[in-house]
This record gives structure tokens, C-alpha cells and sequence, in this order.
């Protein structure tokens, strides 16, 4: 829980810049994804370890979102795609909206989702998240896009059920279903090859400009039930956190590529 930003009026993403200047950078995340201006490339395969296996995680009420964390020796890491070097995973967490038409930061052909997933990783060069965050190659982070419908996904099952143990801000529970972050982290080894990637930022104070985004194409599902529990939790200010999307920022001149699975060789 850092700073007292929030998404709403005064502390809202558009007074951010007061006290975070960087959140006024030229490189800001999240933006509007248009297909027809995005850069085809065959970047190599994007590898993921570490997720095979459990892992004992537990989730937070952060005051801005909930977060996922594990405290096994056994830790995610990606390297491969446009990454040099090999990422560890940190946390991750979701951005949602007041309704299931927005939620998601990242817009494709300026339409938005019902939610959007955050993995976050550091670049392991650099011994550790603190050090990591210092450096303009430092993060990156693998957004899944989920859009409600009204199946429910079974990875949800246990955040949602103990969701109410985490209402109030700096609450933490241990999750029960030991498979949620291979699940969360990795959904579908079939679609992993299909990603836009760009240079941004965090998409939060103090708005860092250090992150590689790599957005998946295929979108998740999430029952609309299911996404209401995360409305639930509380925010900062006592409120219910019923929305924790920034708005899209400016592109300015850069380059988002999408990459095109090659021959495997
Ligand atoms: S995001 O993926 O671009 N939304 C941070 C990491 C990823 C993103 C945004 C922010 C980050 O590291 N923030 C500062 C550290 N935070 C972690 C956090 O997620 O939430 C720790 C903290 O406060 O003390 Cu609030
Ligand atoms: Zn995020």
C-alpha cells in the first residue's frame, strides 16, 4: 500500500501527475491498441517456467486492488519473446470497472473489457523487485484481458469464495486452491504466442516508465458474478473499490508490435 492516489476526484488519475511527475511522461501505460497501425514481428518463442507444479499464494486487499502473492521457493519466471534476460515473478492483481462494458486499461480498437490481469515480473539481472524498479529494462508485466459472460471460470472459484476475508484494506488470506497462479499466470499454453508488445509504464503512481508490456490477444472469461465480488473489497478511502482502471494515455510516435508465431526450429 503506497501513496494516497485513488480513481476518483481529487486523489483521481488525472491529479496524479502533481505528485508523481512521471505520471505526466511521454511513455505512460495503458493505451488503445488500433490493429491496423500495429508492427508484425516473429519474435522467438516466449518461454515460461516454474508454473508446473503448486504454489501456496496468498491474496491482499492493497487499498487499490487485490493482489496475489507466493511465498514458495518456487517462483514463475519468462524470459524469450521481446525480453533479453529472464523476468521473476513479483505479484499480480486486476483492474475492473463499475460495470462489465470497462475495466480493462488496455483497450483493443478502443474497446474496452470487463477486467484485465496484471502479471508482474523483474528483470532477475538486477537481484531484486527494489533494485529492478530503477531501471528502464526492469519490469515486465503480461496483461490477460477477461470479458464477463455468464459461465463462471473455475480459476476464480477460490479468490471469489474467500474474497469476503479480504474487504478491508490490508487484509491478506492464504488461498486455498494451490493451482490458482499456474492457472492465473499461464492460462492457455496454445494462445501464449499471441501478444502485442510495447514500452510503457506502471500504469499507477509513481507511473515508472520501465515496464515491457505483453498484452495476450485471446481474451479470458469471467462470470459477471464472479466479477462483482471484486467490487466488493474496500478502498483507501472506505469506500468500495467499485473501479481501479486508469484511461488510456497518449502513444506518442511509439511502436506497438504484434508478434507473428514462426516456424519452430
Ligand atoms: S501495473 O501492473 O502497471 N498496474 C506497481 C506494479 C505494477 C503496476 C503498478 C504498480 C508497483 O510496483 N507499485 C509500487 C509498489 N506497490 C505494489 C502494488 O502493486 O501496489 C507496493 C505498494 O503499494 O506498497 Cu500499492
Ligand atoms: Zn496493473
Amino acid at each position: 500500500v503506497a501513496g494516497n492516489f485513488s480513481y476518483d476526484g481529487t486523489n483521481g488519475p488525472s491529479h496524479w501527475g502533481k505528485e508523481h511527475k512521471m505520471c505526466l511522461g511521454k511513455y505512460q501505460s495503458p493505451i488503445d491498441i488500433e490493429e491496423k497501425d500495429v508492427t508484425t514481428m516473429t519474435f522467438p518463442e516466449l518461454q515460461f517456467s516454474g508454473i508446473e507444479g503448486s504454489h501456496k499464494a496468498y491474496m491482499t486487499n492493497n487499498g487499490h486492488t487485490v493482489m496475489i502473492q507466493s511465498f514458495d521457493s518456487n517462483v514463475p519466471s519468462i524470459s524469450g519473446g521481446s525480453l533479453n534476460g529472464t523476468y521473476v515473478f513479483q505479484q499480480l492483481h486486476f483492474h475492473w470497472g463499475q460495470n462489465d462494458n470497462l475495466g480493462s486499461e488496455d483497450l483493443i480498437n478502443n474497446h474496452s473489457f470487463s477486467m484485465e490481469l496484471h502479471v508482474v515480473f523483474w528483470k532477475k539481472e538486477y537481484d531484486s523487485y527494489e533494485e529492478a524498479i530503477k531501471r528502464n529494462d526492469g519490469l515486465t508485466v503480461l496483461g490477460y484481458l477477461y470479458q464477463a459472460m455468464d459461465e463462471p471460470n473455475p480459476i476464480f472459484e477460490s479468490i471469489v469464495q474467500q474474497m469476503p476475508d479480504i474487504i478491508g484494506v490490508g487484509s491478506n488470506v492464504t488461498i486455498s486452491d494451490n493451482n490458482v497462479l499456474k492457472k492465473l499466470v499461464a492460462p492457455d499454453i496454445a494462445s501464449a504466442q499471441n501478444y502485442f508488445t510495447y514500452s510503457g509504464s506502471l500504469t499507477t503512481p509513481p507511473c515508472l516508465e520501465i515496464v515491457q508490456w505483453i498484452d495476450f490477444v485471446k481474451p479470458q472469461h469471467i462470470s459477471h458474478e464472479q466479477l462483482a465480488a471484486f467490487r466488493s473489497i474496500q478502498s483507501t478511502d472506505g469506500t468500495n473499490l467499485t473501479h481501479n482502471f486508469r484511461p488510456v494515455q497518449p502513444l506518442d510516435g511509439r511502436t506497438v508490435y504484434r508478434n507473428i508465431a514462426g516456424v519452430e526450429s
